[in-house]
């Protein structure tokens, strides 16, 4: 529930004062109510133009004395207390105050907060959205416009040219053996107390499989142990993300994922890149996620699965985003999920690869890679984890689904600021 009164807006950067009105935004698109609304005053005396190509906005006068004219129609109806008009067909209209006149005013799709009427009197909806999705009925199958390797001048850092080129063509990178037995053997053992810890642990951080208790998923681990968070600050690996994202990074996401023999279950495929643009606010497709492998991965003990190329398009998926969707989702995915034939499409330019080897190994993934894995019904565990990386400089902005943000242990918003 939301329980917020007027004094808290007044002063704020929701509190907007132009020539002929002021403007108090109570309750925003942030709010994830899927409408906004507006405690305004226009001043005595005053005329706006307005008209709302982009919304459908209801009025209700509290209080003052003011007419609406319907620019298209030439008609004018008095404004006093209790009027209520709803601008249902995009009505270009005058509001007319002869005092102080106050409104509510509820507008679908919300407002973000900060609006002030353009050339036209239109609120914009901010820039298009490149990358839309769980909007429109029907899956679809979009161009990526952004690139995939960001700097290919510095070529010869961590990573050569030629697998800078590799990693653009293909949208992933394996690097056999990155991490030295001595590194290596320190993460597995932490690995593994973080698994004992997290057996009794009700802590949100820790997801449980889809039909049992079983611990899934550990996240945040670079925020909250010493180890990951020194693998996480790594040398040679934020080098090598700094190559290809071209900028300085941070931190977007990190967890294990453990696998054990027998009953580690399955991940469908997906881009984690859709998941971050409609329920976090990532902007572009700027970010990447190091997969490290902490125990032997085989073909047959549910590695993880690429479709190589398929990071040059976006999947939009069907179906809206319900609240807390994570709290669900992390468990087994149901929204968000590319449809069967985009993912043939996919599969039948790119194929299907799982880049496997010892641990130690580092697999460096774009974030609209598809990817995927199975469950692990081998006797052998395999346990990884995932660190993702954002450029500075693709900051996470609201929701596309104009939702509340997912919590910070999920996505952070704060890091490297
Ligand atoms: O651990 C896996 O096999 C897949 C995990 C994954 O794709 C993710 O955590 O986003
Ligand atoms: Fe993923």
């Amino acid at each position: 529930m939301i329980v917020r009164h007027l004094d808290e807006v007044k002063g704020t950067e929701h509190d907007v004062d132009t020539a002929t009105w002021v403007s108090r935004r109570l309750l925003l698109r942030r709010d994830g109510v899927g409408f906004s609304l507006h405690d305004t005053t226009m001043k005595p005396g005053t005329e706006t133009e307005m008209w709302y190509k982009n919304h459908v906005e209801a009025v209700y006068c509290i209080e003052g004395e003011g007419e609406i004219e319907v620019v298209d129609e030439n008609r004018t109806y008095p404004v006093k207390p209790g009027t209520l008009y709803v601008l249902d067909g995009h009505e270009k209209h005058k509001l007319r105050s002869k005092t102080s006149l106050r409104v509510v005013c509820v507008f679908n799709p919300p407002c973000s907060g900060k609006e002030v009427h353009d050339a036209d009197g239109a609120y914009s909806l901010g820039e298009p959205d490149a990358y839309p999705s769980r909007h429109a009925p029907e899956p679809r199958l979009l161009e990526r416009v952004d690139p995939v390797v960001y700097d290919k001048t510095i070529r010869q850092s961590v990573i050569d040219g030629g697998q800078l080129d590799e990693y653009e063509r293909t949208g992933y990178l394996f690097l056999d053996g990155f991490f030295s037995a001595e590194e290596v053997e320190e993460l597995r053992s932490e690995l593994q107390r973080v698994w004992r810890q997290a057996e009794g642990d009700d802590r949100a951080e820790i997801i449980r499989e889809p039909d049992s208790d079983a611990v899934r998923s550990v996240f945040a681990v670079h925020r909250d142990n010493a180890v990951f968070a020194k693998l996480a600050a790594h040398e040679r690996l934020t080098a090598a993300v700094k190559q290809i994202l071209g900028s300085e990074v941070y931190v977007h996401q990190s967890r294990i994922n453990f696998k054990p023999g027998f009953t580690g279950k399955d991940f469908y495929w997906h881009s984690d890149f859709e998941t971050w643009h409609v329920e976090d606010g990532m902007p572009r497709m700027r970010a990447l996620s190091c997969s490290i492998a902490l125990e032997d991965n085989y073909s047959f003990n549910g590695p993880l699965m690429v479709i190589p190329g398929s990071q040059r398009h976006f999947v939009s998926c069907v179906g809206a985003t319900p609240e807390n969707h994570y709290e669900e989702s992390l468990r087994k995915q149901q929204y968000g999920v590319p449809d069967p034939d985009s993912l043939t499409r996919l599969a039948s330019e790119g194929g299907i690869v799982a880049p496997v080897g010892k641990a130690g190994s580092v697999l460096l993934f774009d974030c609209n890679l598809m990817h995927g894995s199975s469950s692990n019904i081998s006797p052998y565990p395999r346990s990884n984890v995932f660190l993702v990386f954002n450029s500075v400089e693709n900051r996470l902005a609201e929701p596309f689904s104009g939702q509340k943000p997912r919590p910070d242990y999920i996505a952070s918003r704060k890091a490297g600021e």
